[in-house]
Parts: structure tokens; C-alpha cells; sequence
């Protein structure tokens, strides 16, 4: 029987390299500077979803929702990103995951496309400096699509791998990312707590868990 899995579409933040602790550092940085305080389960929120949406999380949690104008929250975004760009700069190829360079390998020898479905803008900038750009073979630009828990950025990673949403699996970390990938019609695979990640068809704790043999269908 022909084998129906055609392309795997990957979240790039907590699947490929483990810049979520990057983004949190960041952002409870950011928020002590307006005095609110952010825990590990305000930042799990955060994971998955766009810049200007963790802003608007972070400040409702906080009780200031209302306190500053579109302008401001820009400044604060645009601070936040600063901190997180510099923690970032220096990433290498030691910055993959464990197990994610092995699986990227296998994954092409067996003929199975890659995408990247990630909502950072940082994205491609990451590729390159984790040394992956051979093994992709598309990326989605997230500032053409709504974001997660929106399916669209998973859609249009298929259309880029010009295959049907039914012949791809996506891998996420985050919960609004489990959520984009159902509503895409695509297998789901999480990374991370399967307390957390409770909607996925299927949960690993590190990428390296992963077994290719049993996604294969
Ligand atoms: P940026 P992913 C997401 O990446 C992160 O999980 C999320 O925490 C972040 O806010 C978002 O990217 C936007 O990132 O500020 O760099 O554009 O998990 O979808 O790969
Ligand atoms: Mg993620």
C-alpha cells in the first residue's frame, strides 16, 4: 500500500530549537518593566502565538489592558524583540534540539517533504544560523496569515509543499498550535507535557522521542 504521509510541517519555537525559554526570559523582562509579574503558566499562553498577541495576554493578565495606546504596546513589542533578537544571536547548530538534525535527515532520505510553520518572524533568520536551510523546503512567512490557533499558517505550509493537508502531519509545542493543526485536518503530533497538549492525536515529551516508523501511515 502506498504510504499516505507525504510532509511533515514543523513549529520551529520549543520543536526545532528551544527558543521558548528565549521568549519568556524576554517578555518577563519586558513585563517587570511595567510591574507585572508573568509565571510558566501565563508564558504557556503565550507559546505559539504572534508578538502583538502575547503583548495583549501579558497585559490583561497584568490589569492593564487599558493603559497604553497602539504606539506604546508597539515601543514594548518592539523592546521585547530587541531582548529576545540579541539572546538569539549567537544560536549555532548546537542550539538544535536533541534528535531534531537526525530526523530532518531521515525524513528527506525516505523522500518526505519539511515545512516550517512558525509564527515568529525571527523563523528564517533561525534556520540559518542552526545550519538547516538544505533540509527545508518551505517556510511559511507568518506575516501573510493569521495566526495560530488559526489553521491558515499550516494550510499554506501544505500548499508550499504542494500537497493536500491530509498527507501532512504537524508538530507543535504549543496548545493554540495543536489547535491550527486539527482545524487544518492534519494528524497532530505534540511536544511537550500530554497534560498540556490534551487535543493532540499523539504526544512526546522531546523530539527525539519521536518514532518516525508509527507516524508513517
Ligand atoms: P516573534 P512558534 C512563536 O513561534 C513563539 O512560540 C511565540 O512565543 C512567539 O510570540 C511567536 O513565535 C512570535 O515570535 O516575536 O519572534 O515574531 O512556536 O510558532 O515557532
Ligand atoms: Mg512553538
Amino acid at each position: 500500500m502506498e504510504q499516505k504521509i507525504k510532509g511533515i510541517i514543523f513549529d520551529m519555537d520549543g520543536v526545532i530549537t528551544d527558543t521558548s525559554e528565549y521568549h519568556y526570559t524576554a517578555w518577563k523582562l519586558l513585563a517587570s518593566k511595567i510591574d507585572i509579574y508573568i509565571d510558566r503558566d501565563v508564558n504557556e499562553n503565550l507559546k505559539g502565538i504572534s508578538r502583538m498577541a502575547s503583548l495583549d495576554v501579558i497585559l490583561k493578565h497584568g490589569g492593564r489592558e487599558n493603559d497604553f495606546s497602539e504606539a506604546e504596546k508597539l515601543v514594548l513589542a518592539t523592546t521585547k524583540n530587541k531582548y529576545y533578537v540579541e539572546m538569539i544571536s549567537r544560536f549555532t547548530p548546537d542550539n538544535l534540539l536533541d534528535g531534531v538534525e537526525l530526523l530532518l535527515k531521515e525524513l528527506k532520505s525516505l523522500g518526505i517533504k519539511i515545512g516550517i510553520a512558525s509564527a515568529s518572524k525571527s523563523a528564517g533568520k533561525l534556520i540559518e544560523l542552526l545550519g538547516i536551510t538544505q533540509l527545508i523546503d518551505y517556510v511559511v512567512d507568518p506575516t501573510t496569515v493569521p495566526g495560530k490557533p488559526a489553521p491558515d499558517i499550516f494550510l499554506k505550509a501544505a500548499e508550499g509543499l504542494e500537497l493536500e493537508p491530509s498527507q501532512c502531519i504537524g508538530v507543535e509545542d504549543a496548545r493554540a498550535g495543536i489547535e491550527a493543526i486539527k482545524k487544518a485536518g492534519m494528524y497532530s503530533v505534540g511536544i511537550g507535557d500530554k497534560a498540556v497538549l490534551t487535543e493532540a492525536n499523539v504526544v512526546y515529551k522531546e523530539p527525539k522521542d519521536i518514532k518516525l516508523k508509527t507516524l508513517m501511515f
